[in-house]
């Protein structure tokens, strides 16, 4: 039996034992298409953008670790891995830019110069892909980020810096939901905080509110961009206090209909962000989410098929929230093949909302309703070894890309071919 037999005849038994607990594969399958997942670029090249050809993350307690050979060094690169990616990934993508990734043509733009021209090629990539973008603000990496302030800085020339950075990723965003035809969603994260125990807390939280108010003071359609600032408990070397905690961004954007971002790293590594959604949801629009995997921290990890991630996407499957999240990933690897990172990563998240999809809610909630908790348990169980692996490989036969382990090979071509070529 060929290959593709063997995935359809997987399906039609897998769908007959799905039916037998009253969930409809076929009708799964359909719902994945609502599922667009934003990669975020800066797997490709460690966060280190194209402001400098020598560019590299720095400060902001956020850290890439590792060397493994093929980082993409050039616009050109890191649009040809972003390719080879999306060829391996069922259904469709966007793409998440930073700031630091403008196509700023061998030229030195600071970050308070950037323009829609800069970002242009990116739009245009885009849109040739038939793909929406997202956008980021990068208030990191930069000499007036070095004392550990940026919008909630003292220092009032850098803070003027920072606003008028964000005001700028903004009309860009605008301009890229306005070209391609779906909301761009901005997303601001600053690494403000103090490594040890400061005084003026209060001083450095009511700058920040002050500096998101100027920011954010021009308004654009929502079919253009839609804002989110993301929260967070700490980072290397800013252990003691992070301005924009997650009482700051959740209270700003009720407060400000802004959308809050989610990061799965940004919490006490007990608190599962997918018991956040149906909170937040309650009083605010829209939620962003960066599906990421603390490993004891923010260590950023590649995102892999746990109960984290499970929660997460059976949360907004369950409650039909696929239109109220945005899904964005927010990992950077660099000890393994990075095109490597984005399809396991990507693929696990996947996996979570086609399981998620796949669940008999109804038939789960009418337990719970009627206090059979052995049964809701006994169930829950026994889903987790439904032939959810059947489902998945049809999928990915039926959007043209690799199923099962198939794509380890094709990376390992491009690792060859392509990704060992470059020397760093
Ligand atoms: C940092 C935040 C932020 C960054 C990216 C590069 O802790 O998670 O989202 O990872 O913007
Ligand atoms: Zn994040």
């Amino acid at each position: 039996m060929s290959k593709t037999e063997l995935i359809k005849k997987a399906y039609e038994l897998a769908k007959e034992q799905y039916a037998a607990i009253g969930v409809d594969t076929d009708a799964a399958l359909k719902k994945m298409g609502e599922l667009a997942i934003s990669l975020h670029c800066w797997q490709t090249d460690d966060v280190g953008g194209f402001e400098t050809p020598d560019a590299e993350l720095g400060g902001g307690g956020i850290k890439t670790t590792g060397n493994y050979p093929g980082k993409a060094r050039t616009i050109e690169e890191m649009r040809a891995d972003l390719d080879k990616v999306m060829s391996l990934l069922p259904g469709k993508q966007r793409l998440n830019l930073h700031a630091i990734y403008g196509d700023f043509g061998g030229e030195f733009v600071d970050r308070d110069q950037i323009e829609v021209k800069h970002f242009q090629s990116w739009i245009d990539w885009a849109k040739a892909r038939g793909i929406g973008l997202d956008f980021n603000a990068t208030c990191f990496s930069h000499p007036k980020a070095e004392d550990g302030f940026t919008l909630s800085s003292k220092n009032e020339g850098n803070r003027k810096f920072w606003v008028e950075h964000v005001k700028r990723c903004r009309a860009i965003s605008a301009e890229m939901g306005k070209q391609l035809g779906t909301p761009c969603v901005h997303n601001t994260w600053i690494p403000d905080g103090t490594k040890d125990i400061p005084v003026d807390r209060n001083g450095y939280r009511a700058t920040l509110r002050k500096s998101l108010d100027e920011a954010f003071a021009e308004e654009y359609p929502k079919e253009f961009m839609k804002d989110a600032v993301e929260s967070k408990v700490f980072g290397i070397g800013v252990e003691s206090m992070t301005v924009g905690s997650h009482d700051f961004y959740l209270g700003y954007a009720i407060k400000n209909n802004k959308l809050i971002c989610l990061d799965s790293g940004h919490f006490h590594p007990t608190e599962v962000v997918g018991d956040k959604i149906s909170s937040c949801l309650q009083f605010v629009d829209e939620l962003l989410l960066h599906v990421t995997r603390p490993v004891r921290w923010d260590s950023d990890h590649v995102v892999t098929l746990n109960e984290d991630v499970q929660l997460i996407a059976s949360e907004i499957v369950r409650n039909d929230f696929m239109s109220r999240v945005n899904v964005g990933l927010d990992f950077f690897d660099a000890s393994i093949n990075r095109i490597g990172a984005y399809v396991v990563g990507t693929r696990a998240a996947q996996k979570a909302f086609l399981i998620a999809m796949l669940e008999p809610t109804k038939t789960l909630v009418e337990l719970e309703e009627a206090g059979q908790n052995f049964e809701r348990l006994a169930m829950l169980e026994e889903l987790k070894t439904m032939p959810f692996a059947a489902v998945w490989d049809y999928y990915c036969l039926q959007e043209g890309v690799p199923s099962g382990a198939d794509y380890i090979a094709e990376i390992q071509q491009y690792e060859k071919e392509t990704l060992r070529k470059r020397s760093s």
